[in-house]
């Protein structure tokens, strides 16, 4: 391991080099270059990494190194069939690492685990189908069953899913933005009345200045980097606040820009860089509107004006409410929680004042937290004092995750369905589905800790390793019944089964997914409300894979009958007639089929981009909150006086999630390792510590569970003081299940009240081969 400090920009030759390298592991090199270049065209197929939208620009290669490397690891020709499982005990594969389990390639046969043997056996799929049947018609009550999502499923999957569930009987939909956006869904919902963000692509052309809360695009969303260096070039300033200093975020060398690669030449990505402590975004941004009130107040008195009034005179409520809170929020607490001084904090908000048109955007950094919706709404308070929602170049954009987390919820994955969505689907389909709330992903886990749930079933991703307190949601796992996971490649879940289990092996986004009527087209929704047509180009017709919506409809058909409330089978013959359905019950997809493949997609429309708020009020909310008492409301445990530190748990670059592609973290310096933790240097000497020492950390927490990660090296990083960085999902043990954000219920991934001390335990070696 060395921590050299990273020399280079974000993106550039170290870009290409990596995507080179990833292209040649991939043991499919041929077929994977001509993948890349079909990534986000029009007639190929949508990068299965990140849900950045795409303007459409003819004859541009629109993916970047991560996308690459999401797309090399699913085309490749390795395979984990029954003869694998044969070889390999469950109890074995659970010892290897997650790089490892990915690493053996697409999982290419259904199989059965056999708690007897500890192995998985093959099965075939109308077994495994009527298998799943039984369990589920054997249970008491359908809300004993729990229905996951991953962000990578089609919308058209996802709506048969939901609907299949919901013909079952319940509105158990864990999903995995229960883990990521659920606390923008939740504040912008109350807020302007829709869940998502208002900002179009073409706005990023016209900001005047772009605020980034929380996220690391050079890692998770490279190619809007690109988008920001563009909008640097000519002249908007773009301002991060971020706990720790990201390479990303500083430069930027386009590797699709020749004179930038040969010059070695490189673009700001920001051009003000701010460190808050970690959850101090509300306290920062608050402490904006604190400058801007006085200001606005000034301004009045001489009969100006700094606010937008007419807008917040005709558009808004609350703001009486919001401005007194901010009058009775003092600077010695805005300071203290943010870590940013009154000096900082007012160069941001001249920055703000400055500019006639602000984009707004945010990520992880801002959604994992127990403040997370009352921070989501102080920056649509900011926003909203200013008429900056519903106007061009400006807005709010919460950057998504998963490429169609989005299109996964429009479509009817939502444990919390509005009366209007089930209206509907019952006028379509003629049942009544359930109207209970269902469970979200803590909730499922619990209920399955408890023995409550019976049954799990996974429509892609990888819940054991996602979630928070490893063992403890093992354990959960292992208790029930039956688990079916449906994915294309091995990983932590599938090695903790129930005790009956069953992995279903489906096709990709790079896959070629034939049917009755030929090739079929999936679509998904980015970040922008953006819904386009993506098919695959890999033949997998060799294997004994199906598509994720042959696999729903299977199981759906086995546990309702053929024609209970659709005809499965004509609905997986050709993927038309589902977008028909589609079209029947969410709004905005009129003419679904004609639209699909219009060049860049067609767009679903934003009621608050048009200044209609579909809130309780009518208007746009400004919800106030005093800042809250503690970023983690500390445990009563004794900590011997040591020190308490707050951890976040990020994602390195070499990794999609819980897919790890390999052990280095280029822009942070860290090479070949992953069980690092990043530590201020002022700290470091405090605590007595050295680079590359090992500590042992644990986490303080109400109850009396011990929970610690071991022997992880210190990583000196410029980041907040008494903050520390450690990646997900190694630290994920560490996170408590009931530490979650308030009303969205998002484990609180970026507050961990946690002890470190020097490790007397053997640092974990790691093998890459
Ligand atoms: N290559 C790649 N692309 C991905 C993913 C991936 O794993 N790999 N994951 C996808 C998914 S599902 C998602 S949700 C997105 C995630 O995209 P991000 O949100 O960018 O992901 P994280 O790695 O969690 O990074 C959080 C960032 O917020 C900062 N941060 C943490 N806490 C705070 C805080 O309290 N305040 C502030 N101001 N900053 C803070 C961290 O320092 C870090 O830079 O990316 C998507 N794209
Ligand atoms: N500590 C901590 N925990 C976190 C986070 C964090 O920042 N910190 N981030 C959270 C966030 S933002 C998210 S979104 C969740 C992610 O949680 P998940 O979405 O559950 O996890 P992934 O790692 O994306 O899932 C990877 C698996 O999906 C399967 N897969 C891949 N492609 C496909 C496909 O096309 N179809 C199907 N059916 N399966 C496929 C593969 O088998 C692969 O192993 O994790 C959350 N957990
Ligand atoms: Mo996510």
């Amino acid at each position: 391991m060395s921590y050299k400090e990273y020399s280079g920009s974000a993106g550039g030759w170290g870009a290409l080099k990596a995507t080179t390298e990833h292209l040649l592991k991939s043991e499919n090199v041929a077929k994977n270059l001509m993948n890349l270049l079909r990534t986000n065209q029009d007639h190929g197929f949508d990068c299965p990494g990140c849900a950045w939208g795409e303007k459409g620009v003819p004859g541009h290669f629109r993916f970047c190194e991560n996308g690459a490397k999401a797309v090399n690891w699913e085309a490749t020709s390795k395979r984990v069939d029954s003869k694998f499982f044969a070889e390999h005990s469950v109890s074995w594969l659970n010892k290897q690492s997650d790089y490892w389990l990915e690493f053996q390639g697409r999982l290419s046969e259904p199989v059965c685990y056999n708690a007897a043997t500890d192995h998985y056996e093959a099965i075939s799929w109308d077994d495994a189908f009527a298998f799943i049947a039984q369990h589920l018609n054997a249970l008491d009550n359908p809300d004993q069953a729990e229905f996951y999502t991953s962000g990578r499923a089609s919308n058209e999957a996802a709506f048969l899913y939901q609907l299949f569930a919901r013909r079952y009987g319940t509105n158990n939909f864990p999903d995995c933005s229960n883990m990521c956006h659920e606390a923008t869904s939740v504040g912008l919902a109350e807020a302007i009345g829709v869940g998502k963000g208002t900002t179009r692509i073409e706005d990023f052309e016209k900001a005047d200045a772009i605020f980034l809360f929380g996220q690391n695009p050079g890692t998770n969303h490279p190619r809007m980097l690109e988008t920001l260096a563009s909008a640097y070039k000519r002249g908007a300033r773009i301002v991060a606040f971020n706990n720790l200093k990201e390479r990303g975020l500083e430069r930027f060398t386009n590797p699709q820009d020749p004179l930038e690669m040969l010059s070695n030449g490189y673009t700001p990505t920001t051009s003000d860089y701010f460190i808050p402590k970690l959850g101090g975004d509300m306290a920062a941004v608050r402490g904006m509107v604190k400058v801007l009130l006085a200001r606005h107040r000034d301004a009045v008195a001489s009969g100006n004006t700094v606010f937008d009034l007419p807008f917040i005179e005709q558009h808004t409520q609350g703001i009486d409410a919001y401005l007194a809170q901010v009058d009775a929020t003092s600077w010695q607490q805005i300071e203290q929680q943010s870590g940013l001084s009154q000096q900082q904090i007012t160069q941001a908000a001249d920055i703000y004042q400055a500019a006639d048109s602000v984009i707004v955007t945010w990520a992880m950094g801002v959604t994992q937290h127990k403040h997370s919706v009352q921070t989501i709404q102080e920056l649509v308070n900011l926003q909203l004092l200013f008429g900056q929602v519903g106007k061009e170049g400006a807005g709010l954009c919460p950057v998504r995750g998963h490429s169609n987390v989005q299109g996964d919820r429009t479509v009817g994955i939502n444990e919390k369905p509005t009366a209007a969505f089930l209206d509907k689907m019952e006028q379509v389909f003629g049942f009544a589905p359930p109207r209970k709330p269902g469970h979200g992903v803590v909730a499922a886990l619990e209920a399955l800790r408890r023995g409550d749930s019976k049954v799990f079933i996974g429509l892609g991703g990888n819940l054991v390793a996602a979630a928070p307190d490893t063992s403890r949601v093992a354990s959960a796992m292992r208790g029930a019944a039956l688990t079916v996971n449906i994915a294309t490649k091995l990983n932590r879940t599938h090695v903790n089964p129930g005790q009956n289990a069953l992995i279903l092996p489906c096709l990709g986004r790079t896959d070629i997914d034939l049917q009755a009527a030929g090739p079929q087209q999936i679509t998904v929704e980015d970040s922008f409300s953006m819904v386009h047509g993506s098919a695959g180009k890999v033949d997998m017709r060799d294997e004994d894979i199906r598509s994720e919506i042959a696999i729903v409809a299977g199981i759906a058909k086995a546990t309702l009958g053929e024609h209970t409330p659709v005809d499965w089978q004509a609905l997986t013959d050709n993927y038309d007639r589902i977008r028909d359905l589609i079209e029947q019950v969410i709004p905005g997809f009129s003419q679904f089929n004609q639209r699909l493949n219009a060049p860049g997609g067609f767009y679903l429309g934003n009621s608050a981009r048009e200044r209609q708020w579909h809130t309780v009020s009518g208007k746009a909310q400004m919800l106030s909150y005093p800042l809250p008492d503690a970023i983690v409301p500390l445990p009563k445990a004794k900590t011997n006086g040591q020190q308490i530190f707050l951890l976040q748990t990020m994602r390195s670059h070499d990794q999609y999630n819980t897919t790890i592609y390999g052990y280095d973290d280029r822009y942070r310096s860290v090479f070949g390792e992953r069980n690092v933790v990043f530590v201020n240097p002022q700290d470091m000497q405090q605590l007595g510590l050295n680079t590359g020492d090992l500590v042992d950390i644990t986490s303080l927490w109400h109850d009396d569970i011990a929970r610690h990660i071991y022997a992880f090296k210190v990583v000196p990083h410029e980041i907040a003081r008494g903050n520390l960085a450690a990646y997900f999902p190694e630290a994920n043990a560490l996170i408590p299940l009931d530490s979650f954000g308030d009303r969205s219920e998002t484990p609180t991934s970026k507050s961990v009240a946690v002890v470190i001390q020097k490790s007397c335990h053997a640092p974990l070696l790691v093998s890459t081969d």
